[in-house]
């Protein structure tokens, strides 16, 4: 069971998801040290905003939060916060979320990711991040086995192999969730939910505002841009705060109805599309700059060879054999290859290149040649979406998908599964089986509510905050569902700035159609259109977007409904450097 769940991820690249500390409540070193600091460790908390100079160029704050807004007693956690100034304005500070969920909003800004963003506003704008509850220097402990890293990491190795039936997938992740639910009887772990970061984020932006001297804090605006499951965070906030809204950017859209109910079953809807582009730009951009184009003139014929591939793959894997290989000996298997491939979608600038190399040499029985191929894929040279295979990384994503799902996870039984797997894999010939196998399950049998106060279930209205029961184990588990969970159903929603929604046309994991759904629910709102492949228009790119962009973040203007950006390059015909190192000629993989 390969069960790496694709993150719904955009930008750059990352390092790996480190563990983080699996104690409940742990608070900040405190110091009187206010000079540059280089690890959020250093830095005291504290429930008012305090910002102090941090890696160099940026500023952090280490804010402490209540667990529940509604009820302060529980206890607090501390969300990591940092900020990159504007460099040439002082236009309101725009908040960002790279995706996940699981994604590091500060090691996003510490990539470089703010420049980008800045720069879009010709400097008028700085960037705030953070590392929403549950990731990375945030609080909130999210994993099965708290306390105990070994035994996680032992029964993660363990599992570490595929599972040849359906049937076997779906009980083991039962019996995970299951274990799972039990382990956290009592943990923070419920307070993760995606409105509760919400509401942090409502929070942070009113004591910055207190701290820029306004004079009704509760009333400031708040800039957003939300990129793959940040556009979750994006449409809640929309829902939940409508008056509040000084701009929100989403870009890479989940179907978020479908994602506060437990399942996205379209996410993989395009993703052949994606393909598509590859072979009809490995066509266009012929031998000399796709290794797999052969003597191919069409996207058709590459198509053709890849199915005959896959074909060959499903009867009889390539051997490696190899004896000096360090990796030992290997079968690359049909799903080996569509695993590759899929990932290899996101980023298609700098990852085709080498997913036709490997294509061509699994094409002539070179398993060598294609572990290469995987090994540089996954080097940070050639940045795909986050690091995912991390283990914290996978519990993170699971955790804040069960809290979202508050039990409403629709899988009843494993009849059902293996129905919606026949539906999935329909929808997508290459990238289904994959979806099936690592998404579909991820929170199946775990089973945790939010309380009351962040509880979300499509409310247009401000969530009200309810008396909850002072312990939070009485109430962690589903069965004790909120009052209001009839509500199922997102509602009608007017912004008091309309949002501009950004998708490509061709997205492996969140389809435009998704944006185009989420859009009817706030009048006024519009889907601005890159025709391309990858996740996020920022994996190719387009100065026509980024015109769009600008002029919505300047003044709100948003692009006519129906405008289609071109991309500036295409991934292939024109990714000439890495093209270079990665191309195999002559047989031989250079790099
Ligand atoms: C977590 O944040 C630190 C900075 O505090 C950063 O260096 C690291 O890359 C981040 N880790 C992940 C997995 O994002
Ligand atoms: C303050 O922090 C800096 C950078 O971490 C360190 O070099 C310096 O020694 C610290 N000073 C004190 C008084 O702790
Ligand atoms: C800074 O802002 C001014 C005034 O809006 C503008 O004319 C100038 O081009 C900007 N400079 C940069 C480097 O963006
Ligand atoms: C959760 O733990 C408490 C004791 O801390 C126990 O009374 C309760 O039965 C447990 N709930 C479940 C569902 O295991
Ligand atoms: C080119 O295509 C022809 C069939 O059209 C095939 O016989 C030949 O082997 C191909 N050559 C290469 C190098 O792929
Ligand atoms: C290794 O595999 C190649 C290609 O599949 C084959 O030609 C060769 O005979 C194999 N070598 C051994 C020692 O089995
Ligand atoms: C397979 O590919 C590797 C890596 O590029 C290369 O060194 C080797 O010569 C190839 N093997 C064959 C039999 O072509
Ligand atoms: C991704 O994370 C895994 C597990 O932590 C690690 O072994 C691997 O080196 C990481 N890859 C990159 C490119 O950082
Ligand atoms: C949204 O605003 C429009 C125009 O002002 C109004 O007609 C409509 O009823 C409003 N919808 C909701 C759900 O408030
Ligand atoms: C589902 C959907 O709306 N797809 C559209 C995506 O955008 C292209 C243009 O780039 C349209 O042709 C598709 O219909």
């Amino acid at each position: 069971m390969s069960r790496i769940a694709s993150f719904l991820a955009a930008g750059l690249a990352a390092t790996a998801v480190t563990a983080r500390p699996t104690s409940e409540r742990w608070t900040r070193q405190t110091s009187s040290n206010t000079s540059m600091i280089y690890s959020f460790e250093d830095l005291p908390s504290s429930a008012d905003l305090e910002w102090t100079p941090c890696y160099d160029r940026f500023d952090c704050a280490n804010l402490e939060v209540p667990l529940d807004y509604a009820e302060p007693d529980i206890g607090t956690t501390i969300i990591a916060f940092i900020r990159q100034e504007a460099t040439n304005g002082t236009g309101h500070d725009i908040l960002f979320n790279p995706g996940g969920p699981g994604g590091s909003g500060v090691d996003y800004i510490l990539s470089g990711g703010g420049d980008k963003i800045i720069e879009l506003t010709g400097g008028k704008n700085g960037v705030v991040s953070f590392d929403p509850r549950g990731v990375n220097n945030s609080g909130i402990a999210l994993t099965c086995f708290p306390d105990d890293p070994d035994a996680r990491d032992a029964y993660y190795s363990s599992m570490n192999t595929d599972l040849p039936t359906l049937n076997e997938d779906y009980y083991q992740a039962i019996a995970l969730g299951q274990w799972c639910t039990q382990a956290n009887n009592g943990t923070y772990a419920r307070y993760a939910g995606t409105s509760a970061v919400v509401q942090d984020m409502m929070h942070f932006t009113e004591l910055q505002a207190a701290l820029n001297g306004d004079e009704k804090p509760e009333e400031s605006q708040i800039w957003y841009y939300g990129a793959s499951y940040g556009t979750v965070i994006g449409h809640t906030l929309a829902m939940l705060y409508p008056d509040r809204i000084g701009r929100i950017v989403v870009d890479a859209n989940v179907n978020s109805e479908n994602w506060f109910n437990g399942l996205v079953r379209t996410s993989v809807e395009t993703s052949d599309d994606g393909y598509d582009w590859f072979f009809k730009l490995c066509a266009e951009a012929g031998l000399g700059k796709c290794a797999f184009a052969g003597n191919s003139s069409s996207g058709d014929d590459i198509k053709k060879r890849f199915d005959s591939l896959l074909t060959r793959l499903e009867k009889a894997p390539v051997v490696s054999n190899d004896t000096t290989s360090p990796s030992g000996p290997q079968i690359i298997t049909k799903s080996r290859v569509l695993n590759v491939g899929f990932g290899t979608l996101y980023s298609p600038v700098s990852q085709w290149p080498l997913l036709a190399a490997g294509l061509y040499f699994l094409e002539k029985d070179n398993a060598t040649g294609w572990i290469e191929v995987e090994q540089a894929l996954s080097e940070p040279t050639n940045p795909g979406p986050f690091n995912y295979t991390s283990i914290a990384a996978q519990e993170t994503l699971t955790f804040i998908t069960a809290v979202d799902a508050a039990g409403r996870y629709p899988i009843k039984d494993v009849d059902d599964f293996i129905k919606v797997a026949g539906e999935i894999e329909k929808e997508s010939v290459y990238a289904g089986e994959n979806y099936v196998e690592t998404n579909i399950l991820i929170n199946a049998g775990l089973k945790l509510s939010p309380p009351k106060s962040q509880y979300f279930s499509g409310k247009s209205s401000q969530v009200k905050s309810r008396p909850s029961s002072t312990h939070p184990s009485d109430s962690f588990l589903c069965e004790r569902k909120p009052a209001n969970d009839g509500q199922k159903g997102f509602k009608q929603t007017n912004t008091s700035t309309p949002i501009l929604f950004i998708n490509t046309s061709a997205d492996p994991i969140t389809p435009l159609a998704s944006a185009k759904h989420m859009s009817t629910y706030f009048p006024g709102s519009v889907v601005l259109v890159q025709n391309s492949p990858g996740h996020s228009w920022t994996a190719i790119g387009s100065s026509c977007v980024e015109g769009h962009l600008a002029s919505y973040l300047a003044d709100a203007t948003l692009p006519k409904e129906g405008t289609v950006c071109e991309t500036d390059t295409k991934p292939l015909v024109d990714t000439k450097e890495v093209a270079k190192r990665s191309l195999a000629v002559n047989g031989h993989f250079k790099r």
